[in-house]
């Protein structure tokens, strides 16, 4: 008989905690559309309950949940060939999160380093959620027999967890879970602040020249390219302790598919104020259907809602088959109906 292959199952998600800045583009949102071939079964959600480990005003939250759905799609992901929901809309993540919290360790969640990183900018709130969010990240994963997660390289860490947990469990009560494995593409996995090019360009940054938002507009780009910090240097080239220029170069080839001897090339002879010009034009240039397509979506609520509800449809079948048998495993007595 032939032998027909399942397809693999992609999963990811972006908090709605602030207005996304290209690295999430780069980094995520943008690698994800060559999971619509047929070989992959793609999930994407907006993982509001991770958003609340750091507190957040309810009406922008619930405007920024509309918003991360219409930029999935306004990045290029077709709504029919991709399940997107909203994570809030799927009791089984809540479900199956405490379930696992029951074969994590302590001492595995203390040495998670974002949750290092939020305790410090957020001090006057280290909340049990803040320690708790790689168990609901593994949770979102684990629930849809996940097999690869496409991820900026900073969430490297959490992913290695998600794996640690599923083995884990498989361990005591049979192949339960499949095993995911992190997707980061070689480029773009880890795009830095244009004003500290050592730190991760983060959408929660206070300085709003570090960052670049996917949806600013073509001045705010353009004045944010210019002021980047770079080094005393004066050649366009990639080498180690240039890292602003690294930086640059790297937004540059992610945007325009040059490699980087390609683009030392183009720069050769002239002046970093020329190359910082090229590159607000060319991110500028690749947003700019991105924005006009998002704010016709936005101005469309009843059809994001309407995918937010098929959505959260077809992640409720799903979630529940693994949530069902994961309760039969541990011992619980199924629901008497
Ligand atoms: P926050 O600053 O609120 O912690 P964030 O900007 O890190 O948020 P997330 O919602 O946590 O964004 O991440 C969404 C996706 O974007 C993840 O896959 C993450 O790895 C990726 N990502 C975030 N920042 C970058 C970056 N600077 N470079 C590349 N990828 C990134
Ligand atoms: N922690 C992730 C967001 C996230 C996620 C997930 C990513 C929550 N659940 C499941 C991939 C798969 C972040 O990017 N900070």
């Amino acid at each position: 008989m032939e032998n027909i292959q399942q397809p693999k199952r992609v999963f990811s998600g972006v908090q709605p905690s602030g207005v996304l800045t290209i690295g999430n583009y780069l980094g995520a949102i943008k690698n994800w559309k060559k999971f619509e071939a047929d070989e992959f079964d793609s999930i994407y959600c907006v993982v509001d309950m991770h958003a609340i480990t750091v507190r957040q005003v309810p009406a922008e939250l619930r405007r920024r949940t509309y918003e991360i759905l219409a930029l999935y799609i306004a990045c290029g992901l077709d709504p029919q060939k991709n399940t997107m929901f909203v994570q809030s809309h799927v009791p089984a993540h809540a479900e199956l999160s405490w379930i696992l919290n029951c074969y994590t360790m302590f001492g595995e969640l203390s040495r998670m380093t974002q949750f290092k990183d939020k305790s410090q900018k957020n001090a006057s709130n280290v909340n049990a959620g803040l320690f708790d969010y790689p168990v609901l990240m593994a949770s979102d994963i684990l629930l849809y027999q996940t097999a690869i997660v496409p991820v900026g390289s900073d969430q490297k860490q959490h992913i290695e967890l998600a794996r640690d947990i599923a083995m884990r469990f498989n361990q005591v009560y049979g192949d339960v879970f499949t095993i995911p494995e992190g997707y980061m593409e070689k480029n773009g996995t880890k795009i830095m602040s244009l004003q500290e090019p050592t730190k991760k360009m983060s959408k929660s940054d206070e300085n709003e020249n570090a960052s670049v938002g996917i949806l600013d507009e073509r001045d705010a780009i353009m004045r944010k390219f210019k002021r980047a910090v770079t080094d005393s240097d004066t050649v366009v080239r990639f080498a180690d302790g240039k890292d602003g220029i690294n930086n640059l170069m790297t937004i540059y080839s992610c945007f325009t598919g040059k490699s980087m001897s390609e683009i030392e090339s183009e720069f050769e002879g002239k002046g970093y104020g020329d190359f910082k010009l090229a590159v607000g034009e060319t991110v500028a240039d690749g947003l700019q259907p991105v924005r006009e397509r998002f704010n016709q979506l936005m101005a469309d609520k009843a059809y994001l809602e309407s995918i937010m509800k098929e959505g959260a449809e077809k992640a409720n079948y799903f979630a529940n088959k693994t949530l069902s048998k994961v309760y039969k495993k541990v011992g619980f007595v199924p629901k008497i109906r």
